[in-house]
């Protein structure tokens, strides 16, 4: 199945294919959480929701495999290195109590993926202590089980735990693209900058491509898992 993306026509393997969507959790998005402690202003997020939720449709209608992340660390913070804790002033520090929960933490209300993309039962859910989905996680194996050799990224924030781990996936192997109005930054200039470096030397990471542009190829090749 072929993608118009940039910087060139991207070959999606139809049931080969993950749809990963990276973090879009209530720590991010909503007032009070992780993101908003750190100083930025969240509401710059929502308008990847919709587009993210099409691409699930997508995937979920024709039973391809779907992967979702959220950057969480246990409650004792064993994961969490001093030097990711204590970087910087933020208002509140990961694992601090907030309006939604201890910040960052497996199982805290904030920590959840936002309703309009809360995963099904069967597909993958992988919690990541770091920027990168692949760094201490099963995400490969996971993605190895099934056969998946593509991927297609929605998520936030475009420049952090997006890019890093677009970055990880080129180093193991995987083409990805990224769906543009599916992914926010707290910085429109760093989004913008992001996509350029990913597609720029001839996909040195990898592509890019618009909603419109993934829902047209795959609307017009029949659907089904091969
Ligand atoms: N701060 C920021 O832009 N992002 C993160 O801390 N994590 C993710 O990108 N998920």
């Amino acid at each position: 199945m072929k993608i118009d993306a940039q910087p060139f026509t991207f070959e999606l393997p139809p049931g080969r294919t993950a749809l990963v969507i990276i973090d879009m959790q209530r720590d991010f998005i909503e007032p009070g959480g992780f993101g908003a402690a750190l100083g930025n202003d969240v509401s710059l997020l929502e308008s990847a929701i919709a587009p993210t939720q099409a691409l699930l449709q997508a995937w979920r209608a024709r039973g391809w495999p779907v992967v979702h992340t959220r950057e969480s660390h246990a409650p004792d913070l064993h994961d969490c290195p001093p030097a990711k804790r204590d970087r910087g002033q933020p208002a509140l520090r990961i694992g601090d109590p907030g309006p939604m929960g201890r910040l960052l933490v497996r199982g805290e209300p904030g920590n959840d993926i936002v309703p309009a993309l809360a995963p099904l039962p069967g597909e993958i859910v992988i919690d990541k202590p770091g920027k990168g989905a692949f760094y201490a996680t099963p995400l490969q194996q996971a993605l190895q089980a099934r056969g998946v050799t593509h991927l297609v990224f929605a998520g936030v924030t475009t420049e952090v735990c997006v890019q890093t781990t677009m970055r990880e996936a080129n180093d193991r192997g995987y083409d990805s693209l990224l769906v543009d109005e599916a992914t926010q930054s707290y910085f429109p200039e760093f989004k913008a900058a992001t996509l350029a470096m990913i597609t720029a030397q001839g996909g040195i990471v990898g592509w890019v491509a618009s909603l419109a542009a993934v829902l047209q190829a795959l609307d017009s090749a029949a659907p089904g898992p091969a």
